[in-house]
């Protein structure tokens, strides 16, 4: 007991000196480098040895006090929000439209592209779910590799001209304690590479999901109430930065996304430009898409699916409320699900949207845009190791729906293939299902046909 509580005292008086010599450095400006952050993140406990939430952040911790953790948040994301797309000059836009976030509630789902030549390579990673410990690990494996600068969150430049590109598709946090120091290190590494690094918004991105799911309490939990509103206020705004769907490639493209289709929108335009990189998605022509361009696809839609799945609707955000209170439309490519077994018919899920059958993805896919060829996506994960979640324990993390076989290191992506990406072992799901292991996915680019493409498949065994 006494031993105890003198190592209590002992940790109070550090904690104490700590403060001290933060509060001395002065108001502003935490410093924390690369190797003191994946250092301090990788001790923290487990998710999965902490079943009640812990209030342990290695943000606190490294800044020194509450008060400083908050003001680093805050002038992190600051960074952040000014160089993402939304304040680049209009041109960058299709048609001049830059999403207007000056008004409260306002939206501003959008697409991008991102033209990956030939031998550029791009690591893919799906849910991390508030894991920080696979984050870290990644990235510790990603410096070790020469892949990142010595001590830094810059990817290295090698002497070749072929560029190296991380692709997050979504769901940073919730269902895993650490989502603000998951968050933190995305918002890092997006500033010390502002083309290289693409953020895509999941359906957890959304403050009606964060704050039902975790996240807002673990801020509350690790910041204070007094110092958490204003960084829940700017991580709100923050979400309606990121992009819905993002589309890489040259000739062909590979639509990635947290979820799955969304027939509303067409992305020939944005494929089309030179220059622009980025298209605002006002509206989701859904009705002009079954009528006029594809209406085969409607026959493939489930009976059930509601009346909003076939009409043109205005975006008012990643999930709309209609007609009916309590029933939500869901935007596709931040919620759309797939069905596992090849001949299964799509179905509607209230709340959730559709999950698409493989006869209606391989129609939709190329009406929308034949250069869009293949999907790779996140989402659809579960606490139970069911269909989807078998598979993507078999398929070591990456799951290519319709062709179980196709499960070897390195995958063949053919035409109306969908990837689904595994979420983060340390997460809810990843302890509830019983996997160790971390999963990455390294895109290797060619010109042409995506078929020449290569996509290898890592692993980084954890637990
Ligand atoms: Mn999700």
């Amino acid at each position: 007991m006494k031993l105890n509580s003198l190592k209590i005292s002992l940790g109070l008086l550090l904690v104490g000196l700590n403060s001290f010599c933060a509060s001395a450095v002065g108001a502003t400006g935490v410093s924390i480098s690369f190797n003191q952050w994946i250092e301090t993140c990788q001790k923290l406990p487990k998710n999965r040895e902490t079943f009640i939430q812990t209030e342990k952040s290695a943000l606190v911790d490294l800044a020194g006090s509450k008060e400083r953790a908050q003001v680093e948040i805050l002038q992190t994301i600051q960074q952040f929000s000014k160089i993402m797309p939304q304040t680049h000059d209009s041109s960058k836009w299709i048609n001049g439209k830059v999403p207007n976030l000056t008004k409260e509630k306002s939206c501003g789902i959008y697409a991008q592209k991102l033209t990956l030549n030939s031998n550029d390579i791009a690591y893919v990673q799906g849910d991390l779910h508030g894991d920080i410990y696979s984050l870290t690990s990644f990235l510790k494996k990603m410096q070790i590799q020469g892949v990142l600068n010595q001590n830094s969150f810059k990817i290295a430049t090698p002497s070749s001209l072929e560029k190296v590109y991380f692709l997050f598709l979504g769901d940073y946090t919730d269902r895993g304690f650490y989502g603000l120091e998951v968050m933190y290190t995305l918002w890092r590494l997006k500033i010390a590479n502002p083309e290289q690094v693409v953020l895509v918004r999941g359906n957890h991105e959304d403050c009606k999901i964060a704050s039902r799911f975790g996240f807002w309490s673990e801020i509350q939990k690790k910041l204070g109430d007094r110092l958490s509103g204003k960084v829940l206020e700017a991580i709100t705004k923050m979400y309606e930065l990121l992009p819905a769907v993002l589309y890489v490639g040259n000739q062909d493209f590979i639509q990635c996304c947290h979820g799955g289709l969304e027939v509303g929108y067409q992305p020939t335009q944005l494929l089309d430009a030179v220059e622009e990189k980025y298209e605002l998605i006002e509206w989701l022509m859904r009705e002009q898409f079954f009528s006029n361009r594809c209406p085969m696809a409607k026959k493939l839609m489930p009976r059930a699916a509601s009346q909003e799945e076939f009409q043109d609707i205005k975006l008012t955000g990643p999930s709309m409320e209609y007609k009916s209170p309590g029933y939500f439309t869901n935007l596709g490519f931040m919620w759309g699900d797939f069905q596992v077994d090849s001949n299964a018919p799509s179905i509607h899920t209230s709340g959730r949207g559709i999950s698409a059958s493989k006869a209606l993805t391989e129609t939709c896919l190329p009406a929308l845009d034949s250069r869009v060829k293949s999907i790779f996506r996140a989402h659809q994960h579960s606490s139970e190791l069911n269909s989807m979640m078998q598979g993507l324990v078999s398929s070591k993390g990456i799951f290519k729906l319709w062709h179980p076989y196709d499960m070897g290191k390195k995958r063949v992506l053919t035409k109306g293939s969908v990837f689904t990406f595994n979420v983060s072992p340390d997460s809810q799901y990843g302890v509830r299902c019983g996997y160790g292991f971390m999963t990455y996915g390294q895109l290797v680019a060619k010109s042409g046909s995506i078929e020449n493409w290569d996509l290898f498949v890592h692993n980084i065994d954890l637990f």
